[in-house]
């Protein structure tokens, strides 16, 4: 499958999950195609068990620096170095080309690929496409951002097999060649500015998803947003199809996917379906119609007939960290949106609930993005909030001036760390409301990642349910 070039001698840039990945599957393809492989682990990496099973694989482990020394013919760069940090630099400087990940992995096996990217909802609707496709009997995975480098699952790929890849802004950045058969962009809203600087930056970033799209593939785009709007836009003019995505309005054009009367439409070609209510997904909120109907484009495009698509939208599951049931103590329930990194997603989540009955916990590493329009919302949508972290000041004091433009009765409490935040929530929250973890930052300052951190609030839901039995 795919083009066999030689490789020649190759720098991996990280040593996280992607790094490893990349590594290992570089150093198995032998001498044909890779002189060298070498592997920096940046500035804070040290040797232990994980570079010492690369060595014993072929791979040359460089640790504690970022100062990449050498000639190659290619690097790849993991997501998390910015493209303008001296580590990504020092690569540069002495590579032919820096990459992602997920575009050697494209180039490696080009075949089937669908690409789901925004800011929000990229994780469901990646799973949700994955789904519909197997639901059509078409064997599918899903990669990237989700948690599988694409370079991992690569040697297990069956023929035929389609990938799914979530992809992130980081990732993106660095593709060059990266074509796949459609891709979806869902929006564009502020985040990880602290990597990007600019949203001009950031949304160029998104927008590489579709650079090398051709006549005949398919660009599901959202025109609920002006930054996509653009793209969808910029994509027609080259000729691609777009599907115009909407959960305000029907859109025209002969593709488009959107709202009928609350029922999920997709238009292809002039061919419409009308596929379900959005009241019969098992997943709430207009932004899960909204991803349901990307990912309903997306696989009726790969082939799956209209009733499978039905059929799987019909038994979607929602997925852990994203809006998931964690429990109820003593009539509270308990909800883990540990996957809400940014305020637009904390936000989407607030419409979930009825206004009022929220207690809200936020914070985390400091991304540094305006929070104007979160307090607003959660002066709106919630009852109280809780703030802890790097980030906890800055939001109490983001929600208390709020409170005051407003006059809204808003309680705000301020907490050391999750732990100690989820105390307080427990101790403000009433019967009938519901304890929201969607913190609005990223989970660095306290955990490895954001799944840690919804295990452990799970986790203390669980010891609250014990300690009361
Ligand atoms: N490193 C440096 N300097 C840096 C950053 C990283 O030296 O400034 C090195 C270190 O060796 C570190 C390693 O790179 O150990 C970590 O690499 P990484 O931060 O790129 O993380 P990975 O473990 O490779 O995981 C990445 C994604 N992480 C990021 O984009 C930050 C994972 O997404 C993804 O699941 C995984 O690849 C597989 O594709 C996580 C994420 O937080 C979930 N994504 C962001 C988000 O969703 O908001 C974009």
């Amino acid at each position: 499958m795919g083009s066999r070039a030689y490789l020649g001698n190759v720098v991996v840039l990280g040593l996280g999950r992607t790094g490893e990945a990349a590594a290992r599957y570089l150093a198995s393809l032998g001498p044909g195609r890779v002189g060298s492989v070498t592997l920096y682990g940046g500035a804070g990496s040290e040797p232990g068990d994980r570079t010492r099973a690369l060595e014993e694989a072929g791979v040359t482990v460089v640790c504690g620096t970022e100062r990449v020394e050498g000639a190659y013919d290619l690097a790849v760069a993991s997501p998390g170095i910015p493209q303008d940090a001296p580590f990504y630099r020092a690569a540069a400087a002495c590579s032919a080309e820096v990459v992602s990940e997920p575009e050697l992995a494209w180039r490696e096996s080009p075949e089937r690929w669908l690409v789901v990217t925004g800011t929000n909802g990229k994780t469901t609707t990646t799973s949700m496409t994955t789904h519909l496709l197997r639901a059509g009997g078409l064997p599918a995975e899903s990669v990237g951002n989700i948690g599988m480098p694409p370079l991992e699952a690569l040697p297990g790929r069956a023929e035929g097999t389609w990938f799914v890849a979530e992809l992130s802004s980081f990732q993106l950045a660095s593709t060059r060649l990266f074509h796949p058969r459609a891709a979806a962009l869902l929006n564009i809203t502020p985040d990880h500015l602290e990597w990007h600087h600019t949203m001009e930056a950031y949304a160029a970033a998104k927008e590489r998803a579709f650079a090398n799209l051709a006549e005949g593939d398919l660009a599901v785009v959202s025109v609920d947003d002006g930054w996509c709007r653009a793209v969808a836009a910029r994509c027609e003019a080259r000729g691609v199809r777009v599907c115009r995505l909407s959960v305000e309005r029907e859109p025209e054009g002969p593709c488009a996917a959107f709202l009928r009367e609350g029922a999920l439409v997709v238009r292809l070609d002039g061919v419409e379906r009308e596929l379900l209510a959005s009241s019969e997904l098992q997943v709430f909120g207009l932004h899960n119609a909204e991803n349901a109907l990307a990912a309903a484009a997306l696989a009726l495009e790969a082939g799956v007939p209209a009733d499978d698509v039905r059929a799987g939208l019909r038994s979607f599951s929602p997925i852990e960290h994203r809006i998931e049931p964690a429990g109820e103590v003593g009539g509270v329930r308990f909800v883990n949106d540990s996957k809400a990194t940014n305020t637009d997603s904390v936000e989407k989540a607030l419409t979930a609930f009825p206004a009022g009955s929220v207690v809200v916990l936020l914070g985390g590493h400091d991304k540094m993005t305006d929070l104007a329009s979160l307090a607003s919302a959660v002066c709106d949508r919630c009852r109280a909030a809780v703030c802890f972290g790097e980030a906890g000041e800055r939001i109490a004091a983001a929600l208390e001036s709020a409170r005051a433009e407003k006059g809204a009765a808003l309680e705000v409490v301020r907490a050391a760390h999750l732990r100690e935040a989820f105390g307080a929530a427990v101790a403000a929250a009433r019967p009938g409301e519901t304890v929201l973890l969607s913190p609005a930052c990223s989970s660095f300052d306290e955990f490895s990642n954001m799944a840690e951190r919804g295990r452990l609030f799970k986790q203390l839901v669980r010891d609250l349910a014990g300690a009361g039995e």
